[in-house]
C-alpha cells in the first residue's frame, strides 16, 4: 500500500440524506474525476471551486452532482484529492463509487484519507487519533477535548516534553564526550532534579478518570436493596419506561443501561437488580452483577426507601460500598418520611444526600446538578486518550529509572526509552503494526 496509487471510497455515512459523498485521493484523482464526471459547461475544472454536472457511465447519465477537485497540496490528505457530491442514496453513492474503482482508483481502507494526512506530514499521530474523536463525539464534553488535540493541544504538550528530553540527552552526552569539563557527579546534580521535574509533568497530565470520562462518559450504577425504586429512577432520569417497574421486590434481575447527557457530559447509567439476601440462584447472580457494576462506577448511587426505616440490607450493602464513590439518594420523598436526609447522613458520613421523588420529575434537578458536577473535568485536560495516557505514564517511569541511574551511560539509555514513548504518541517513533491498529479503528471515507 503506497500514496502512489488512488483510492476512493464513499465519506457519507450509510443510508438515506441530503447529499452522499464520494471521495478520492491520490496522483490520478483529477484523471478518475474526469473519466466519471461531465461538467455542465465543458471547461477545465478550477481548483477548490464547486461544479455543476453529471456522473457518467460511458454515454449513461447516473446522477446530477456537484465535483470539486482540490489539488496539492491544499487538501486534506496533501494529495490531489477530489469529491462527488451526489445525491444522498446508498445506491446511488455505491454506483458512483464502482465507477471511480473501474476508472483507476481503488478502494480505500478504513481511515486511510487520514493515515494518508498524517504520512504527508500534515497532522501528527495525535491529530489524526483527534479526527475519530470529534466524529464519535456523543457531547459537547468529548467534543471540545477532541476539537483542542486536532488543533495540536497534546502534540505541542509532548513536543515541549521532548525538547526538554532531548536537552537532557544532549546534558548527558556532554558530560560522557567532554569528562574533564564536567564531572559525572556535577551533572548528575545538575540534571536529575530535571529529569524528576519533568516525569512530574508527564505524569500529572495524566488524568484517568477525567480521560474516561471525557471519552466514555460518567459512568453511573443504581444500587439499593429489593423495591426502592432504583428501576422508576433510571426510567425518571433518561425521560422513557426502559426498566419494568413492578410493586414486586426483585422485578429487576439483569442490569438495564441507559445515556443521557447533562450539561455537556455524557452520563451512562446503568440500574441493577436488588441487593439483599437470597436463595434464588437468578436472583444470586443479579446480586453479583450488581457488585460488579458498582465496583467499576465512577458514581454509586445507592438507592434509599425515605418511606421506611432502614434496613439490614440497607446497612449491609453500604458497609460493602465503603471506599467507593457514593451518593445516598433517599426516593419516594412524596410519602411520608421514615428516614431523614440527617439520619441518612449518619449511615455513611460524608456522603452527598439527595432527597426526592421518581414520581415527580421536578424533585430530580438536585440530582442532575450533582452528576453533571461529578462529570465535569477541566478544559485544561491536554491527554485524553488511554493510548496517550499510558505512553506518557511509561515516559514518566522512563524518566524516574534515568534519575536513578548510578551510571549516565544507563540514565541515557532510559532516557532514549521516554523520547521513544514520547515519539509514539506524536507518531514521530512508531511502527507500521501501531498505526494499523489505530487506523483500523477509523471509518471507511475518512
Ligand atoms: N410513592 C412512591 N413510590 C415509588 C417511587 N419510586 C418508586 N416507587 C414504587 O416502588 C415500587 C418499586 O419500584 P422499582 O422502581 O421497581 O424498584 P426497584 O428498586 O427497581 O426494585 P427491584 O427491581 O425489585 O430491585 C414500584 O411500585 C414503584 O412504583 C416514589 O418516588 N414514590
Ligand atoms: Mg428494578
Amino acid at each position: 500500500m503506497t500514496s502512489q496509487d488512488t483510492i476512493a471510497a464513499i465519506a457519507t455515512a450509510p443510508g438515506q440524506g441530503g447529499v452522499g459523498i464520494v471521495r478520492i485521493s491520490g496522483p490520478e484523482a483529477e484523471q478518475v474525476l474526469s473519466r466519471v464526471f461531465r461538467p455542465a459547461k465543458a471547461a477545465p475544472l478550477v481548483s477548490h471551486m464547486l461544479t455543476y454536472g453529471h456522473v457518467m457511465d460511458g454515454g449513461e447519465t447516473v446522477d446530477e452532482c456537484m465535483a470539486v477537485l482540490m489539488r496539492a497540496p491544499r487538501s486534506y490528505t496533501r494529495e490531489d484529492v477530489a469529491e462527488l457530491q451526489l445525491h444522498g442514496g446508498s445506491y446511488l453513492c455505491q454506483r458512483a463509487l464502482s465507477l471511480c474503482l473501474q476508472n483507476g482508483a481503488r478502494l480505500a481502507e478504513p481511515g486511510e484519507f487520514t493515515r494518508r494526512a498524517f504520512l504527508n506530514g500534515r497532522i501528527d499521530l495525535s491529530q489524526a487519533e483527534a479526527v475519530m474523536g470529534l466524529i464519535s463525539a456523543r457531547g459537547e464534553q468529548a467534543r471540545r477535548a477532541a476539537l483542542k488535540q486536532l488543533e495540536g493541544g497534546a502534540s505541542s504538550f509532548i513536543r515541549q516534553a521532548a525538547e526538554e528530553l532531548y536537552d537532557l540527552q544532549a546534558g548527558i552526552a556532554a558530560c560522557i564526550d567532554f569528562p574533564e569539563e564536567i564531572s559525572e557527579e556535577e551533572a548528575a546534580g545538575h540534571l536529575r532534579p530535571r529529569m524528576l521535574a519533568l516525569a512530574d509533568t508527564l505524569d500529572n497530565a495524566c488524568d484517568e478518570r477525567a480521560a474516561r470520562i471525557v471519552s466514555s462518559g460518567l459512568s453511573v450504577a443504581l444500587c439499593g436493596r429489593p423495591n426502592v425504586g432504583k428501576s422508576s429512577l433510571l426510567n425518571a432520569l433518561l425521560g422513557e419506561e426502559r426498566a419494568i417497574v413492578t410493586s414486586v421486590p426483585g422485578t429487576t434481575r439483569d442490569m438495564v443501561t441507559g445515556d443521557m447527557t447533562l450539561c455537556g457530559s455524557v452520563i451512562h447509567l446503568t440500574d441493577t437488580a436488588g441487593q439483599h439476601d437470597t436463595d434464588d440462584p437468578v436472583e444470586r447472580l443479579g446480586v453479583e452483577r450488581a457488585r460488579r457494576a458498582a465496583a467499576q462506577a465512577d458514581v454509586v448511587l445507592v438507592v434509599l426507601d425515605g418511606s421506611t426505616a432502614p434496613t439490614e440490607d440497607d446497612l449491609a450493602l453500604l458497609t460493602r460500598l465503603k471506599g467507593l464513590n457514593v451518593a445516598l439518594v433517599l426516593n419516594k420523598a412524596d410519602l411520608p418520611a421514615r428516614l431523614t436526609p440527617d439520619a441518612a447522613a449518619a449511615l455513611l458520613p460524608g456522603a452527598k444526600v439527595l432527597s426526592l421523588s421518581a414520581r415527580d420529575p421536578a424533585t430530580l434537578q438536585p440530582l442532575r446538578a450533582y452528576l453533571a458536577d461529578q462529570a465535569a473535568v477541566s478544559d485544561n485536560l491536554t491527554l485524553t486518550q488511554p493510548r496517550h495516557l499510558e505512553a506518557a505514564r511509561r515516559a514518566a517511569s522512563h524518566l524516574r529509572q534515568a534519575a536513578e541511574a548510578d551510571l549516565l551511560d544507563f540514565a541515557s539509555i532510559d532516557l532514549q526509552s521516554a523520547q521513544a514513548a514520547l515519539g509514539e504518541i506524536t507518531g514521530d517513533q512508531v511502527e507500521e503494526r501501531l498505526l494499523d491498529r489505530i487506523f483500523s479503528q477509523f471509518c471507511v471515507g475518512k
